[in-house]
């Protein structure tokens, strides 16, 4: 695995609760995590469970003890590892977005799928139960034709003009702001239960420009140096979108959404019904159906914890509720899975490239002014 922060932990605690609560085909062996700084990085494999660890990915790549490589460092640092992986025949897990831009990310793709090797994008949202019954719900026709997608991606860590100019901040780093780190999230989620979009147009907004560059210790929210830096990314994007189902979709994506701290949410109206989602109350799905009888209609929420939901019945009796991480190991658990005995998973590369599509649409039609088809791009 290369990076051992935020996503790192994330990932680790994936890797190790999967066997635990599912049955492998074959079994995870954790051997190294890497990261730059030797101190951090010793500490993040002792505390994680990792056997070894390495300061540089090139020795990590070259390994041959080590299958697969898991990439969840900046997202500039994404390319150049994945293409030496799949160069070295290992299998790739990137994070989001898979990219700085669409033409790396189809970059990657193209080798990955001419190694022949397993990958996959990390878009753990998909994978937790009420996401999944969204899903099932949409593909059984009881929401109907769809009409409406509304997605939002609310934060507010940015509210403060103080916090500091983080590296998800620096274009050179990060690609773009909110966009390719928030409404990547929706994005895909769209892809997923509603299928491909057509055309988008979008605006977008930097509100704080210059920011006090970080010290060592600060965090997404410490407190920085004097000294400032500018912001090279968007704030806040917002966006339509027209389906090719028909259906038309309203998008927006900030970390000035005072109160907000995750609030990823969807709600769709089809003929038939409407689904609502927030990832603040994950467990649950709010419903509404239009052929419920008159006095008894309204919404109702049910709680995705039922062993006849999706990866539910792997925790705890119903009712026992799981959380941000589960998400987290159930993408781990199909893809190992699928790299171990082939069974079909999603969201691959090519996953990653769409949503890139999409992503770098809605920044042309900024530039344009106007609506861009997604075949644009
Ligand atoms: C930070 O904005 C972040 O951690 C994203 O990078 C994640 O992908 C998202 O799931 C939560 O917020």
């Amino acid at each position: 695995m290369v990076g051992y922060k935020f996503m790192g932990k994330a990932h680790s605690h994936a890797y190790k609760d999967v066997g635990m609560f599912f049955d492998l085909e074959a079994p995870v062996v954790m051997k190294a995590i890497c990261g730059r700084d030797e101190q951090g990085v010793k500490e993040a494999a002792d505390k994680f469970g990792w056997e070894s660890y390495e300061t540089d990915w090139k020795k990590l790549v070259a390994r041959d003890d080590i299958d697969f490589i898991d990439i969840n460092a900046p997202s500039d640092a994404h390319k150049e590892i994945a293409l030496a992986a799949i160069a070295a025949g290992k299998h790739v897990f990137c994070e989001k977005p898979l990219a700085l831009n669409l033409a790396d990310a189809r970059e990657m793709l193209d080798a990955a799928e001419k190694a022949g090797v397993k990958h996959a994008i990390c878009f753990n949202y998909r994978f937790l139960p009420a996401v999944q019954l969204a899903k099932q719900i949409i593909e059984s026709g009881k929401l109907g034709e769809i009409h409406h997608y509304r997605a939002t991606y609310l934060q507010d860590w940015l509210v403060d003009p103080e916090s500091p100019l983080a590296w998800r901040l620096k274009k050179e780093v990060a690609g773009s702001g909110t966009h390719g780190d928030l409404n990547a999230h929706s994005i895909d989620l769209a892809r997923f239960l509603i299928g491909e979009f057509d055309r988008v147009v979008g605006h977008s907004r930097t509100f704080v420009k210059q920011r006090p560059i970080p010290s060592s210790t600060s965090g997404l929210s410490g407190k920085g140096t004097s000294e400032m830096g500018e912001v090279t990314v968007d704030d806040a994007t917002g966006f339509l979108a027209d389906f090719k189902n028909g259906a038309m979709g309203v998008f927006i994506a900030t970390r000035f959404a005072a109160g907000r701290k995750n609030h990823n949410t969807f709600e769709i109206h089809g003929s038939k019904g409407t689904l609502r989602w927030d990832l603040e109350r994950l467990n649950e799905l709010e419903v509404y159906f239009r052929e419920d009888e008159p006095e008894l209609a309204g919404f109702r929420t049910i709680l995705a914890t039922d062993p006849s939901h999706k990866y539910a019945g792997n925790w705890w009796p119903a009712g026992h509720i799981i959380g941000y991480e589960h998400g987290f190991v159930h993408i781990v658990y199909e893809f190992l899975q699928h790299m171990a005995n082939g069974s079909p998973f999603a969201p691959t590369f090519l996953d990653g490239v769409r949503c890139q599509e999409v992503l770098e649409a809605v920044d042309l039609s900024i530039e344009r002014g106007k609506w861009v088809g997604i075949e644009e791009v």
